[in-house]
């Protein structure tokens, strides 16, 4: 009700200004004004209009800079995340100079330079100089963070090395599923005609590959420091791993595999001691008692589904743990094969 009051105070405010308005023109047009004309003073008002209007934009940048930095993108926890980040920093350094140089430039000349009676303006129809110069220096600066770019991408997209550990990430809706490719590093194979309730994965039982597979739900770990590479597949239709601390996203495709791999740096526990991370959980986990919720919670990486492929596509996620190596192996070492058969290899 009280924000149906405020609605009608604005309408009719904004009537009451337009009535004020057009009462002012009546009466100085009853002086012998004409009001669609604009004076001298008019315009010397409008300068300063202007700086008013620069430093207001100003204040304005600044303060949603403060206020929505928190919101950005976490910490990189890998390796290449870090070298994104630092790509994003630089663009951002780039266009944040742009923009101040060129506001102040147009607020500043539309000030100083207001319309004068008699005054008329200064027609350029052609200078190659000024022309060389706005173009050259966005080309060279242009180059350049393309140069970045295609050097992080091509380091980020070139096939994972022989010794990655290897994990096949596999979509349906709506839930992620993770197999480890066991001792001989090697997945076995699957078909989707093998689709059973208990066989989700569809993996062929008779490929000696997949003796060693193991599969987990809701949570998988990782080690640090060791490059892991992701094979991707999704049952029916289109979803998207996205690792937002690792800056990690590629498509799951049905009658596909997608790839992606990056080396984790950062491990879960570690990241729960840093302190922004402490006051952040603090944060949430108030704003929950104030819900009168009680589960507390910690920090953890996450997989998130990307793609709008559901009604539950929202809640389609998965707890990714990073370990020192001795906890990986610990952990792994917990988990049985899918087939529970112990493959023997002579790697
Ligand atoms: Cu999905």
């Amino acid at each position: 009700m009280i924000k149906f009051l405020v609605y009608v105070a604005i309408i009719l405010a904004i009537f009451a200004i337009g009535y004020l308005v057009r009462v002012f023109e009546l009466a100085s047009s009853l002086k012998g004004n004409k009001p669609e004309e604009v004076t001298d003073n008019d315009n010397k008002f409008m300068s300063k209009v202007m700086l008013i209007a620069l430093f207001a934009l100003m204040a304005f940048t600044a303060w949603t800079l403060i206020t929505y930095a928190p919101l950005m993108l976490p910490e990189a926890a890998s390796e290449h995340g870090v070298e994104i980040d630092w790509l994003y920093r630089f663009n951002w350094a780039i266009i944040f100079l742009v923009f101040v140089l060129t506001q102040i430039l147009l607020f500043y000349f539309a000030s100083k330079y207001y319309g004068r009676k008699g005054n008329v303006a200064t027609y350029i129809a052609h200078n190659n100089k000024i022309e060389m110069i706005w173009t050259v220096i966005p080309a060279i600066v242009l180059s350049i963070i393309i140069i970045f770019g295609l050097r992080a991408w091509n380091k980020i997209t070139a096939p994972a090395s022989e010794n990655a550990i290897v994990i096949q990430i596999y979509g349906k809706q709506f839930d992620w599923t993770a197999r480890y490719a066991g001792v001989d590093n090697k997945l076995g194979d699957s078909n989707y005609k093998l689709i059973t309730d208990e066989n989700a994965l569809g993996m062929d039982s008779t490929s000696e590959a997949g003796f060693d597979d193991i599969i987990v739900k809701n949570e998988f770990h990782i080690p640090v420091n060791k490059e892991i590479e992701f094979k991707l597949n999704a049952r029916e239709v289109i979803h998207s791993v996205y690792m937002p601390h690792f800056r990690a996203q590629m498509n799951c495709v049905p009658g596909m595999t997608t790839m992606l791999h990056f080396t984790p740096i950062i491990t879960t526990a570690e990241m729960r001691k840093k302190q922004y991370v402490i006051n952040q959980m603090a944060d949430i986990n108030s704003r929950r008692e104030a819900r009168g919720e009680n589960a507390k919670e910690e920090f953890n990486y996450i997989l998130l589904c990307n793609k709008i492929c559901g009604n539950s596509h929202y809640n389609m996620q998965m707890t990714i743990v990073v370990d020192t190596e001795e906890d990986y192996k610990k952990w792994l070492a917990s988990k049985k094969p899918y087939f529970g058969k112990k493959i023997v290899t002579n790697k």
